[in-house]
């Protein structure tokens, strides 16, 4: 068996119902099964900042699936949510990328594992260290607690945990 993690991105709406629709599909497959989830963090965008607000999440898998395998199912899931690719970096209803697998490193262009900007990400690093914080990440041979560590004041107050408005839907 598998173990990988995975992050969740969306900042399009309905935000909350896109997380829980990623989910559900994950779930489906029959060869995936979730571990671990953290909380949902509403973060300010990094990288092309002119867009809304992103809901992040980190959730643990096993699997026995390839990672080539996991990856061509989590854009299958990208997909049927209506992911439209048009700006880098830039809004979407659902984007699902692989952080780890194993303790593997991958370095094909289809596939890079770990996540080549994961290590610079506080929406990443946060939820992540809120499940594994001693999670040793592959190349870098750092935890992911110390990884949050070493990031600026400045990116991680981007990041809030996020409360669900039980007024509205979204
Ligand atoms: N994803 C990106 C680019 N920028 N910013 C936030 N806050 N959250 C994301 O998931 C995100 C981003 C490209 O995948
Ligand atoms: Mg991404
Ligand atoms: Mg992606």
């Amino acid at each position: 068996m598998n173990q990988s993690f995975l992050s969740l991105g969306t900042n399009i709406e309905p935000r909350y119902e896109h997380l829980t629709n990623a989910l559900k599909i994950l779930e489906q497959n029959e060869y995936i099964s979730i571990r671990g989830k953290s909380s949902i963090y509403e973060t300010a965008p990094v990288g092309y900042t002119d867009q809304e607000d992103f809901l992040n999440m980190v959730v643990e898998i096993s699997t026995s699936l390839s990672s080539f395998d996991l990856l061509s199912y989590c854009q299958y899931i990208e997909n049927e949510l209506g992911r439209v690719r048009n700006i880098r970096f830039g809004p979407r209803t659902i984007d699902l990328d692989i952080l780890t697998f194993n303790h593997e490193n991958s370095t094909v262009d289809s596939l890079q594992i770990p996540h080549p900007r994961m290590h610079e990400r506080a929406f990443v690093l946060i939820p992540f260290a809120e499940i594994a914080p001693q999670m040793m990440v592959p190349t870098l041979e750092k935890s992911v607690e110390q990884l949050l560590k070493e990031l600026h004041e400045s990116d991680v107050k981007g990041v809030r945990k996020w409360v669900q408005d039980k007024g509205k839907k979204g």
